[in-house]
């Protein structure tokens, strides 16, 4: 046997069908093992109600039966007074239990109890890889675990392209939305900020609803970029709900747990009244429209209703955070019976629209998940619509004045980047990785299957900013770097504030200005956005020792943060144009007091700090989030602000990641 440890689980735990299976199992293990742990005999919770959803049907935090489940069993898993007791009902839950929502729940549990800090959770990929990735990778990956003795690893190969060929225009775009890394942060970020839950504290976060609305934002800029370097238009809003979907989507992956595919919705698809009896869901599209009105009235007035009738302004600090919540909507939106439950119900109307009323027993589709909706085209439809309807109020504030933009006497007199692609030309190309599969493959023997498959990649570069410190002394600001387009999908220039929609953000940093000239070298990979591919992935082919091997071990956590690879947009072969945009903030008047120590604090821009407060005073994505009185952007520009233009230039070629380290 090895030296791995097994659970010695209590008799009563095992369901009745296992019985008779127990002692067997236990006898098994026995030989193997080098130790066995008992599992404390606890007077066990009531589980009926996570109990209600079968074994083998999805789970979506998006359907109120499933949210309601998923609450009780947060709640049963945050109450243990211990780990042991949590081990042991963990250890019960674990054969009964729905494995998504076990997982779920256990994965925020696992986040917010004091006593678990530093535990793993498994790379959600590893768990359920059938959420990410081709299911030709699980019959071949079975093959080779079958034929090949544990040892000798053979990678299975991934294919690219495979949801779609090119008589889909929407499929230029698909190494994006069909990212593993991408599709895992918007997973991992929905665990850290959930919206439902028992536990208030653990949906209150600090500006929770801001940053749903920011990463959201985000995610859309970019996509949009990524959209015209392929020579496609900007995402269409999906805003009338009794218009057809255009584009279809077919998932191709296969759920493990259901043995069955996720399914398909075809182009033309219009979303219909929901009556799923079996998923306790009656709603009508009118009810969406509804609560999109009463929306916008709150926006357009600057005033919430309460749910005691009183009237809460908007107001500049709060506002944008009070709408994210109520969009989203979460427990802490102002007031959940009229603002309803728009956002979240538009992905439930989509995932069910190829059967809104059950007749065919089909279950919802990817747009119903949070670890997948990120690949269906629609889902930036939605977002973009989402994304418009929070921009309504920005447009109601005022344009920031000089007070908030300048930081007198810093003078930032350039930006630029130099890397191996050359002087402000970022290089970007596909590279060829390879992931772990095995923990989520329930086939003998056990051992490790690699999958390899192809992703974006760019050259690391290094940001150099030239700036100037008059004031004579030292003093703190804080560097904000964004990158945005140029041109229309048309070739013609864009507006300043379709440019500023269109601001990405880079990276943002504090640094020490001495008096006089400071030349600030800062590189790609240290960006605030991002996490590194070996976190993303906890690849396992790194070896302790690597670089990037205490990290992954250290940092399991931490695993919200966009992919790195994905940090700039594939651009074009001839060179995409872009602009990039640096300034420098008066530190003072943007710094948050808090100790950092601990946490997992280098994706904090759309990630937020574990634990703490947002790390910056400012809206997000300041200074682009308001609109401005200037036609372009060097109008907007002041003394402590520059802009370079680059070209992102993508070469066609295959590269494997071992190949560059
Ligand atoms: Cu992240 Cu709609 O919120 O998926």
């Amino acid at each position: 046997g090895d030296d791995k440890a097994v659970f010695e689980i209590p008799d009563h735990y095992y369901p009745e069908k296992y019985k008779t299976l127990s002692s067997t199992i236990s006898n098994r293990f026995g030989d193997d093992a080098g130790r066995t742990i008992p599992v404390r005999n606890i007077a066990l919770p009531n589980l009926a109600q996570p109990m209600e959803l079968p074994y083998n049907d999805q789970f979506s935090l998006f359907v109120p039966k499933h949210r309601a489940m998923a609450g009780k069993l947060i709640d049963i898993f945050m109450g243990m007074r211990d780990l042991e007791d949590l081990q042991s009902v963990c250890s019960y839950c674990q054969l009964r239990i729905n494995p998504y929502m076990f997982n779920y729940c256990l994965s925020v549990a696992i986040l917010h109890r004091p006593d678990t800090k530093g535990l793993n959770i498994p790379t959600f990929a590893e768990t359920f890889p059938d959420k990410f990735m081709d299911p030709k990778v699980f019959r071949k990956a079975r093959e080779v675990s079958n034929v090949v003795t544990s040892g000798v690893r053979m990678p299975v190969t991934i294919p690219v392209n495979y949801t779609a060929n090119n008589s889909e225009p929407e499929q230029r775009v698909a190494y994006f939305r069909e990212d593993i890394g991408i599709n895992l942060h918007h997973w991992h970020w929905h665990l850290v900020y959930p919206f439902d839950s028992a536990d208030r504290s653990i949906v209150n976060k600090d500006r929770r609803g801001e940053l749903f609305y920011y990463m959201h934002q985000q995610i859309i800029a970019r996509y949009n970029m990524e959209r015209m370097c392929n020579g496609l238009s900007r995402v269409a809003r999906y805003q009338n709900f009794r218009e057809p979907i255009e584009e279809g989507y077919f998932p191709k992956l296969d759920s493990q747990v259901a043995s069955r595919a996720w399914p398909p919705r075809f182009a033309g698809t219009t979303i219909r009244d929901l009556d799923r009896p079996v998923d306790q869901i009656r709603a009508d599209v009118s009810q969406l429209e509804t609560w999109r009105d009463r929306f916008v009235q709150a926006v357009e007035t600057l005033s919430v209703t309460l749910a005691n009738g009183r009237q809460m302004p908007l107001d500049e600090e709060r506002g944008i955070d009070i709408l994210g919540n109520m969009m989203e909507s979460s427990i802490i939106s102002p007031n959940r019976p009229y603002y309803g439950d728009l956002h979240n119900m538009g992905h439930v109307f989509i995932s069910y629209s190829h059967d809104p009323d059950h007749r065919h027993l089909e279950q919802f589709g990817v747009m119903g998940d949070s670890a997948t909706a990120m690949r269906d085209p629609v889902f930036y439809r939605w977002h973009s619509y989402i994304d418009d309807l929070f921009q309504l109020y920005k447009y109601k504030l005022n344009p920031y004045g000089d007070d908030k933009l300048d930081f007198p006497g810093v003078r930032v007199s350039s930006v630029g980047v130099e890397g191996a692609a050359g002087r402000n030309t970022l290089g970007t190309f596909w590279e060829l990785s390879t992931v772990e599969l095995a923990r989520g493959l329930d086939f003998t023997p056990r051992g490790s299957v690699l999958a390899r498959f192809t992703h974006l990649q760019h050259q690391d570069f290094t940001y150099v900013i030239e700036v100037n410190n008059t004031s004579g002394q030292s003093v703190m600001g804080t560097v904000r770097i964004f990158m945005a387009p140029v041109q229309d999908e048309n070739g013609a220039l864009l507006s300043f504030d379709e440019q500023r929609r269109g601001m990405i953000e880079l990276d943002k940093f504090t640094t020490g200005l001495r008096p006089g000239n400071n030349t600030i070298r800062h590189r790609s990979v240290d960006s605030s956005v991002t996490i590194p591919y070996e976190r993303t992935f906890r690849d396992q082919s790194v070896r302790p020792g690597d670089p990037g091997a205490e990290e992954s071990a250290e940092f399991d956590f931490c695993g919200c943060g966009w992919p790195h690879h994905m940090l700039v947009a594939k651009g074009n072969q001839q060179g995409y144009p872009v602009v990039l945009f640096a300034m420098v903030s008066n530190w003072a008047e943007d710094r948050i007091e808090q100790d950092l120590v601990g946490s997992c604090n280098d994706a904090a821009s759309y990630c937020g700090i574990r634990d703490r407060k947002y790390p910056d005073r400012r809206s997000m994505g300041f200074p682009f989030d308001r609109p401005s009185a200037a036609q372009s952007l060097s109008d907007f520009l002041r003394p402590n602000m520059a802009v370079q233009n680059c070209s992102i230039r993508f070469t066609d070629t295959t590269i494997p990641r071992q190949q560059r380290r």
